[in-house]
This record gives structure tokens, C-alpha cells and sequence, in this order.
């Protein structure tokens, strides 16, 4: 059996949570495989709404083995945080999730760190989530990391101690003024990392080999999305990890042979939470509308999104990144009532027209150049059939699907289970 694929193509947000949620029940194993918890991944059913961070979507169905993967870096403490509230949802937990010996774990200091370095980068800060996701990674690359399966070990404490030592000599390095009190973070970290112990640590990659071997099928659920993938977004403005489809190989150790379906998802619309360059965004009350309409809130840190229109040849760059071999657009619905919709279609790059995303696309640099598509009227969020939808909806949808040569297999017009569509 193949490992099909899950990424987001944007910026993040597109709504990979909802729809692992909607696919889950055909895989028998869901796996992360990048990032950490400055992802948010929300899921809504029965009237209730849930947000993950570092727990696959899969979690709430009983069937499904969920994975953390070692290309996936925890923090015990946000870990417990995600556990605590499955339990208050009486979701045994317990029997179907199980973490790689070798994903990373985020220390208090990194998050320190992450603070540290985004204060003393003044205007030219990431945005970053600050949850340590970049100190982290740079820990595991500069080969100082601590691992889940250290935990396992009975010197793990001395390993902790001397990384936090080091970093705290760092932190005073980048004289900025971050206030903390170091042993309560260790406190709470101590405690969370015994709850972690309570659950399975398992050689993730043998893992996945056998239950390959023996028919298993298994979805791998990426996190934030390809601009923001640490070599193909816009860099410097990314994350810290590999978005696309190639993190999910070295994320949880399957060949690239092993590689199935790829989906894709993406809004009707664009958004992006932090710094960094879009081409698209707007200022107007356009954005802002999308922005009420759509609620476009980080599910991690609150903080509002940034709201455009759809950038096709970002999306474009995406979809052959990752070799996409079917779409899934979000968000429809909050497209509903405008009377023309614009799709950038190119970009107007030193006073040429291009068509591809290139290496530098600061704002002042670059503008989009737009297509206007007729919009509709009907709101989406009541339909539940591919025959009610709208014709200028159609339209929309045709007209991208041509426009990217891959199919729009999946449309979502609302954020629970239920409103999901089948093309
Ligand atoms: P980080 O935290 O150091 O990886 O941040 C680096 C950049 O990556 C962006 N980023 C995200 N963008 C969209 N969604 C993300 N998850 C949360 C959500 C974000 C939130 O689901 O809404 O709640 O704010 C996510 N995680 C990282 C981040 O904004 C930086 O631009
Ligand atoms: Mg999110």
C-alpha cells in the first residue's frame, strides 16, 4: 500500500485538519510528519469545535493509529495541554497514538530563544508563533538535539541540563529583554514529560515499513503550507521545516516510491499569518471582509490573518513542488455575494509579465496582474450535493482546475464533517 499525501498549498490555514477529519476513515494510519505546535488544526463535528497542534487529525475516530513522526518536533508541555483535553472529551488516547524515538523535543529555552531572536530582529521579525519550532530544528541540524527516545534513557536529565545551560548563555547573547523564571518552566516541563512517557515511543519508520508490508493505508498530514516550506517558501519568512511533499519522505523514513495519491488543499481565497511578502493581500474592505467572513484568526496564537485574493501562480509553484495529483478547494462559501471575483493569473515583474514565482517577491517589486471571474449570490454552507451548486461556482471551480491541469476533487463550503463536497 502506498502513503498518500495531505499538504497545504498557501500559507497554512487552508483547513488541513477538517479534512484528514473527513478522510480518516479511510486509513487505517494517520501520520505527522514536520512542525510542531505552531500548528493549529481545527476540526468541527457535532456542533462542538477542537484544535490540535502537534496530535494528528485522525484522533477522533476509533479506528485510526495516529503517528507522530520523527520529522515532527514536541513540546511536552503544549503535548499534555492537547492529552488533558482529549481526555475531558473521554477520547482514549492511549491505544491509538504513538510517537517516533526520533522526533525532537522542544525545550522552554527554545521557546526562549524563539522569543529572543524574534525581539532582537526589531521590524524584520518572522512572526513566528514562538513556540520554539526554529531554535529546535536548528538544534537537531547542529546535531545538539534531545529526542524522544533519549527520555527513554537514565541520563536524560544531565543531556537536558547542559542544552538548557548552553542555551542560556545564548539567550543573554542576544541582549534583549526576556523575562522568565526558568524553574517553573522546568517544573511544568518535568511533568509533561512524564505524561509523555505514559504513551507509546516506537521506531516510527520500522513502523510504517510493516504496516505497508501487511496493507495498512496511511495518510501523512502535513502542517502549515508550501510558501512557508523552509527551501521553497519565501524565505526568510517560512518555517523551519519542509512543508512539501518531499518532508513527508524524510519525515517519516517511506521512499519516495512509496508515494501515492498527493492532495492538495487550498482556500477559494488567500490568507497568511506573520511577516513576509503577498503579493495579493488586501487593504481594503475586500480583505477585511473575507477576513469576518471567512474568521480568519490563528487557531494557534489568535492573531488575525492577512486576507487576498487567490494567487494561481504561487498555487501553481505549489502544486508542482509537490506533484499534486488531486485539489481540495476550502472555503468557498465565504466567497459567496461578491459580483466579480479576481485570481492573480501572473505577476508584473521588472516591467515583464511572468507567470512563474520568482526568486524575490518583496512587495514594491512585484504586482499582480488579475483575471475577473464572474461571482455568485447563493450561499453554499446548506448544500450538500455537487448538482446544487451555483453555476458561476462552477465556473470558479472549472476555470482554476484548467488553469492548474489538476483536478478539483473535493469542495468544502463550511467548517463542520457534513459540509463537504464530492465533485
Ligand atoms: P514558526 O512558528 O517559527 O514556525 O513561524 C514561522 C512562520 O510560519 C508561520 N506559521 C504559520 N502560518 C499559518 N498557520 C500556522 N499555524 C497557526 C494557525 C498559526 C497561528 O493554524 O493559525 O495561530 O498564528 C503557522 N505556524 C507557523 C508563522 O506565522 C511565521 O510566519
Ligand atoms: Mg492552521
Amino acid at each position: 500500500m502506498a502513503v498518500d499525501l495531505l499538504l497545504g498549498l498557501q500559507w497554512g490555514d487552508e483547513g488541513k485538519g477538517k479534512i484528514v477529519d473527513v478522510l480518516t476513515s479511510k486509513y487505517d494510519i494517520i501520520a505527522r510528519f514536520q512542525g510542531g505546535p505552531n500548528a493549529g488544526h481545527t476540526l468541527e463535528f457535532d456542533g462542538q469545535k477542537h484544535v490540535l497542534h502537534t496530535i494528528p487529525s485522525g484522533i477522533f475516530h476509533d479506528d485510526s493509529i495516529n503517528l507522530v513522526g520523527n520529522g515532527v518536533v514536541i513540546d511536552p508541555v503544549i503535548f499534555k495541554r492537547e492529552l488533558d483535553n482529549l481526555a475531558k472529551h473521554k477520547i482514549d488516547y492511549k491505544s491509538k497514538l504513538v510517537i517516533s524515538r526520533k522526533a525532537h523535543l522542544i525545550l522552554p529555552t527554545h521557546r526562549l530563544l524563539d522569543a529572543a531572536s524574534e525581539a532582537s530582529k526589531g521590524k524584520a521579525k518572522i512572526g513566528s508563533t514562538l513556540k520554539g519550532i526554529g531554535p529546535t530544528y536548528m538544534d537537531k541540524t547542529g546535531r545538539n538535539g534531545l529526542r524522544v527516545g533519549d527520555l527513554e534513557l537514565e541520563d536524560w536529565k544531565d543531556r537536558y541540563r547542559a542544552l538548557a545551560d548552553k542555551h542560556e548563555k545564548m539567550i543573554a547573547f542576544y541582549d534583549v529583554d526576556v523575562q522568565y523564571d526558568l524553574k517553573e518552566l522546568e517544573k511544568e516541563f518535568c511533568t509533561a514529560v512524564d505524561t509523555l512517557k505514559e504513551l507509546t515511543f516506537i521506531d516510527s519508520e520500522e513502523y510504517l515499513h510493516q504496516a505497508m508490508k501487511s496493507g495498512k493505508s496511511i495518510l501523512a498530514e502535513g502542517a502549515q503550507g508550501s510558501l512557508l516550506d523552509i527551501d521553497f517558501g519565501t524565505y526568510p519568512f517560512v518555517t523551519s521545516s519542509n512543508t512539501t511533499a518531499a518532508g513527508a519522505c524524510t519525515g517519516l523514513g517511506v521512499a519516495p516510491r512509496e508515494i501515492g495519491e498527493a492532495f492538495g488543499i487550498f482556500k477559494a481565497y488567500t490568507t497568511r499569518v506573520g511577516s513576509g511578502p503577498f503579493p495579493t493581500e488586501l487593504f481594503d474592505e475586500v480583505g477585511e471582509r473575507m477576513g469576518k467572513v471567512g474568521n480568519e484568526f490563528g487557531a494557534t496564537t489568535g492573531r488575525k490573518r492577512r486576507c487576498g485574493w487567490l494567487d494561481l501562480v504561487a498555487l501553481k509553484y505549489a502544486v508542482q513542488v509537490n506533484g499534486i495529483t488531486q485539489l481540495i478547494m476550502m472555503k468557498g462559501d465565504v466567497l459567496s455575494g461578491f459580483d466579480t471575483l479576481k485570481v492573480c493569473t501572473a505577476y508584473k515583474y521588472k516591467g515583464k509579465e511572468i507567470t512563474h514565482l520568482p526568486f524575490n517577491i518583496e512587495s514594491g517589486n512585484i504586482e499582480p496582474v488579475y483575471t475577473e471571474v464572474k461571482g455568485w449570490e447563493e450561499d453554499l454552507t446548506k448544500m450538500t450535493d455537487a448538482s446544487s451548486l451555483p453555476k458561476e461556482f462552477n465556473e470558479y471551480v472549472d476555470f482554476l482546475e484548467k488553469e492548474l491541469e489538476t483536478p478539483i476533487t473535493i469542495v468544502s463550503v463550511g467548517p463542520d464533517r457534513k459540509q463537504t463536497i464530492t465533485r
